[in-house]
């Protein structure tokens, strides 16, 4: 998932890191090959100038503080402004029950498969709360031939009921579909469409009048990221003639740039609700904007960044550090070693997954999250006193307040450290 752009800022910004200070002009220079690579990206053009237009604003508000130089503070601003744009704010889209969701999209986009996932997902997150989902799917596409085939060996594979409609009338179809399901104890019914090549007003139509008779509670728009900027033009079609209440991506696992994706939010004022990375039932994963900002911009180089605020902290304060640690008691610095030594291992086990026979279970989302955390704990500590590290008990609100200031993170951030510091004292025998 946006590899493309994560390549391209992933350079962009190493290069600025050599560069000591930011001046007019390397911000104008910098800021222009952001814009570069989003339209390379295929970020449709007046997106792209609104983004640049945000970034620039924040620039010049911001005051430069602490222990990020200020080529990291506008790397900073970057990741904030595409977390924004990706839909930050967003509370995190979740189902209610009973469900019916009329799932509609374009064809080959991916609905059938996606009907797949979703109902995957909805059994396996029942069966994790200790509940029991009836799911029920059925597919009003008689257009493809096979194609309710093709739903009724998906339900088969993930072990949900399938109901073949007697009537072959769209309309007729989807009202028979959920009579089914009502008379038969559903509390979930996902229902298929027909997708044309093309927008067209007998798809539109047929959707519409489905739509009036069946009132589903969610209609979720299926887009293939694959096709680009013709998939926002799409999505707006959808929205004047239906409307629907979030999007599913879909093959953002293929070589997508990524820019129909990135504008979606922005364009559509509607959320990602998940992203499909995978022809497989288990493909489906919940789209989280920061974790794709941070993916973006190349989680290495803002480690490197931020190792470098930490070399800040003297040399002498790491002697002291040390003749403390040797009185015996646990600190946040050993505290941070040993984050710092998970994460070798983590970054280990991403390896060993590519090496035949070695499917080690911990996904490359996990060791990101863990990364993400360390970078931002070892910030946190950088700009802590030494008298701090090695007496939390301390650290009051203006305390807090100033070393979150000086990492560049919420104070929250500093309150979750110090949580997890807490955590893993209880593991160590002092
Ligand atoms: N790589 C990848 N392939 C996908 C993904 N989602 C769907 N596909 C593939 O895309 C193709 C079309 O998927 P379908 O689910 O049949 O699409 P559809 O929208 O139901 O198509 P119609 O029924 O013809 O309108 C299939 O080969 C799927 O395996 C995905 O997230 N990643
Ligand atoms: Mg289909």
């Amino acid at each position: 998932m946006f590899d493309f752009l994560s390549q391209k800022f992933s350079s962009l910004f190493s290069s600025l890191e050599s560069s000591k200070k930011l001046t007019e002009h390397n911000i104008q220079e910098t800021l222009h090959s952001v814009e570069q690579a989003l339209l390379e990206a295929d970020v449709p053009y007046g997106v792209v100038q609104t983004f640049i237009a945000a970034v620039k604003m924040d620039v010049v508000g911001q005051k430069i503080t602490g222990a990020l130089k200020p080529a990291e503070q506008l790397m900073m601003i970057v990741e904030q402004k595409i977390v924004e744009f990706l839909g930050g704010s967003d509370a995190a889209f979740s189902f209610s029950f009973p469900l019916t969701v009329m799932v509609m999209g374009l064809q080959g986009s991916g609905k059938t498969t996606t009907i797949g996932k979703l109902a995957y997902k909805i059994k396996k997150d029942a069966e994790k709360n200790n509940t029991v989902r009836r799911i029920l799917v059925g597919s009003v596409d008689f257009y493809r031939p096979a194609a309710i085939d093709q739903l009724e060996v998906l339900a088969k594979q993930v072990g949900i009921s399938f109901y073949r409609a007697q009537s072959n009338d769209p309309v007729m179809a989807a009202k028979e579909i959920m009579f089914f399901g009502r008379e038969n104890g559903h509390d979930v019914v996902l229902l298929d469409t027909a997708g044309r090549l093309h927008i067209d007003n007998s798809m539109l139509q047929e959707l519409q009048e489905i739509d009036a008779l069946l009132r589903p509670s969610h209609k979720i728009l299926v887009l293939d990221a694959m096709t680009g900027q013709e998939s926002l033009a799409v999505a707006k079609a959808f929205d004047d003639t239906i409307g629907f209440q979030g999007a599913i991506l879909t093959k953002m696992d293929s070589d997508t740039r990524g820019g129909a994706a990135f504008a979606f939010r922005f364009v559509l004022k509607k959320p990602i609700v998940f992203v499909g990375e995978g022809e497989k039932v288990t493909d489906l994963n919940v789209f989280y904007p920061d974790r794709a900002a941070e993916r973006m911009l190349g989680m290495g180089d803002i480690r490197s960044l931020l190792e470098r605020a930490e070399e800040k902290v003297s040399a002498a304060e790491h002697e002291k550090a040390e003749q403390a640690l040797k009185s015996g008691a646990f600190t946040l610095q050993d505290f941070a070693d040993q984050m710092a030594m998970m994460n070798k291992i983590g970054s280990l086990s991403q390896l060993l997954k590519y090496m035949p026979g070695m499917g080690l279970n911990i996904s490359s989302e996990m060791i990101q999250r863990g990364e993400v955390e360390l970078i931002r704990f070892r910030a946190i500590i950088s700009s802590m006193t030494l008298k701090e590290r090695l007496n939390t008990t301390i650290l009051n609100n203006s305390r807090m307040q100033r070393i979150a200031q000086g990492a560049g993170v919420a104070v929250a951030d500093v309150t979750k450290l110090l949580k997890r510091f807490e955590e893993a004292k209880q593991y160590v025998k002092i």
